[in-house]
């Protein structure tokens, strides 16, 4: 498991990952849609997520979102890296009711990001176009590259959960143990 205390003026952050873990969560940003969201991609990325975030929500949501993405993204990095013994390459296709999302991510450290989705708008008092902000932070802390593309979808609760949740089966996938493969890389490391 590995742990680690952010703090700026802006949050305050506390948070523990166990990356083979079986997808338990305690999670309390004071935001209950992204709750909500972090605890779709802990259960179903088996990742065991605890975090605890005190952020200036009055006013708004934004560093809360990018700073949790930045801490979950710097215990991603430092339970992956160096790579030995993984699939390395994880695909996920999620459909959630209407919505449909397809995610890939390589554990290549080396941060990419392509989001293709149409996130605008308020689900709840969240403003849809944070979950961009997420993945961004969380993709260029863990050094991975993703590619999250929209397929279908009208709701954006359930376009945004199929996000996550594609995500989390990619990268379940992507961290998966294969004992044939030494490390996943014609380059000698990763
Ligand atoms: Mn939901």
């Amino acid at each position: 498991m590995k742990s680690l205390t952010r703090t700026t003026k802006e949050t305050n952050i506390t948070a523990n990952l166990n990356l083979y873990g079986s997808g338990q969560s305690k999670v309390d940003t004071g935001i209950g849609f992204f709750n909500h969201m972090l605890d779709s991609f802990a259960k179903h990325s088996l990742i065991d997520l605890e975090l605890a975030c005190n952020g200036d929500l009055e006013v708004d949501f934004h560093h809360t979102i990018e700073d949790c993405g930045i801490v979950i993204g710097k215990l991603l990095n430092q339970s992956l890296y160096p790579v030995l013994n993984i699939e390395r390459f994880g695909f996920a296709s999620v459909v959630m009711d209407e919505s449909c999302v397809e995610s890939s991510v390589d554990i290549s450290n080396r941060a990419f990001l392509v989001f293709e989705a149409p996130l605008s708008g308020k689900i709840g008092t969240f403003d849809a176009e944070l979950v961009e902000e997420f993945f961004k932070a969380i993709v260029f802390n863990a050094n991975i590259s993703t590619h999250i593309i929209f397929r279908r979808g009208r709701n954006l609760h359930h376009i945004s959960e199929a996000i996550f949740k594609s995500f989390a089966v990619a990268l379940r996938n992507a961290i998966r143990i294969n004992d044939r493969i030494s490390l996943p890389s014609t380059k000698g490391v990763l």
